[in-house]
């Protein structure tokens, strides 16, 4: 198989590619019972034959036409609720999981690791350990393709993209853009490197002393000034960000919404969208002042400023 088929190394992977044999197995068997049958009754029915060519008793054609129509319809059905269930799965990454920032642009992949650590166009991750990617687009549409891992996820710039694999296979793995996206949009490959958690543990200690995004954001939230409004000691009126990370903040509209990546996202760049209730809408709008890569950095920030309970990290 493997001569055929792409190597399977992640646990979506294995899901992927037991729905798609089983397809191919349902499929084979109905062309061939099909294109059987036709060669059997060519045979049996041709101009001369003995073969009898009275009605089929009436019961029975009912009874087996209601049969094959139900079982079918069944079988289908389960078809979809299993298809259904492994593509769902793909979309919530599991409790604990490893959080790694990517940041699209055209032409390479930027990542990121929790602790600071950068690469271009490689990702080094532990075996057997759920990853997070959380993706940003700082131009045009990407898409984060790893064939190995039978996943692929858009990246749409001024949204929050998320994605998680879970590597199963120790080794070097194709990246793809599987987006067009400009002129060397053929050279955005990259690698996505699986190692031991050992051998991650020390490679992620060997990388240089990056600045980690939640301090490039402590600093940007004082530059560019939000501090000025946002701090304890600031005399304007707004809420205190220390903690609002997975919090459900109370709008002047009535509705309450999560505090979460995409919201903390809208607050810098749309923030007349949701007005946290008791407070003017004051707060300038930071589109086009920002980068996506600094907006990124003030998210980090603030969720490293604490989560509300029942979060992990
Ligand atoms: C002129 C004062 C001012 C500045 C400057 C400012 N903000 Fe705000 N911000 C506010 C006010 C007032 C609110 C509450 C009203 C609203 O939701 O717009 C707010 C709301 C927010 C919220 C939502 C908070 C919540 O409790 O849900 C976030 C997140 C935020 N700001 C981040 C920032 C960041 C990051 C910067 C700097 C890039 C910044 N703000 C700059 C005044 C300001
Ligand atoms: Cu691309």
């Amino acid at each position: 198989m493997s001569g055929l088929f792409p190597i399977s190394a992640s646990t979506e992977a294995l899901k992927v590619d037991t729905l798609f044999y089983i397809l191919l197995a349902l499929a084979g068997f109905i062309t061939l019972l099909v294109f059987g049958l036709v060669l059997l009754f060519a045979i049996r029915y041709r101009r001369g034959s003995k073969a009898s060519r009275a009605d089929m008793p009436d019961l029975l054609s009912r009874e087996m036409e209601i049969g094959w129509t139900l079982a079918t319809l069944f079988l289908f059905l389960f078809v979809f609720w299993w298809a259904g269930s492994a593509d769902l799965s793909a979309l919530v990454p599991p409790k604990g999981a490893i959080d790694v920032h990517v940041l699209a642009k055209q032409w390479m992949w930027k990542v990121e690791h929790s602790n600071g650590a950068r690469e271009i166009n490689e990702l080094h991750v532990p075996i057997n350990q759920p990853v997070r990617l959380i993706m940003q687009s700082q131009d045009v549409i990407h898409s984060f393709f790893v064939p190995a891992f039978r996943m692929k996820q858009d990246v749409v710039p001024g949204r929050d993209n998320q994605t998680w694999f879970q590597a199963t296979k120790l080794g070097t793995f194709h990246l793809l853009c599987a987006e067009y996206c400009g002129t060397d949009h053929s050279a955005m490959r990259g690698r996505i490197v699986v190692m031991r958690p050992e051998e991650y543990a020390a490679w992620l200690t060997r990388q240089p002393e990056g600045d980690d995004l939640a301090h490039q954001g402590a600093a940007l939230f004082v530059s560019r000034g939000c501090s000025g409004c946002h701090a304890g000691s600031s005399n304007v009126h707004a809420p205190k960000l220390a903690g609002i990370y997975g919090r459900s903040v109370q709008l002047s509209d009535g509705r309450t919404i999560v505090a979460d990546e995409a919201y903390i996202r809208d607050s810098i760049l749309q923030p007349k969208r949701d007005i946290v209730a008791g407070y003017e809408p004051i707060m300038p709008s930071y589109a086009g002042i920002l980068d996506d890569g600094e907006v990124q950095s003030l998210i980090a920030y603030i969720r490293a400023q604490g989560t509300s309970a029942g979060e992990d990290k």
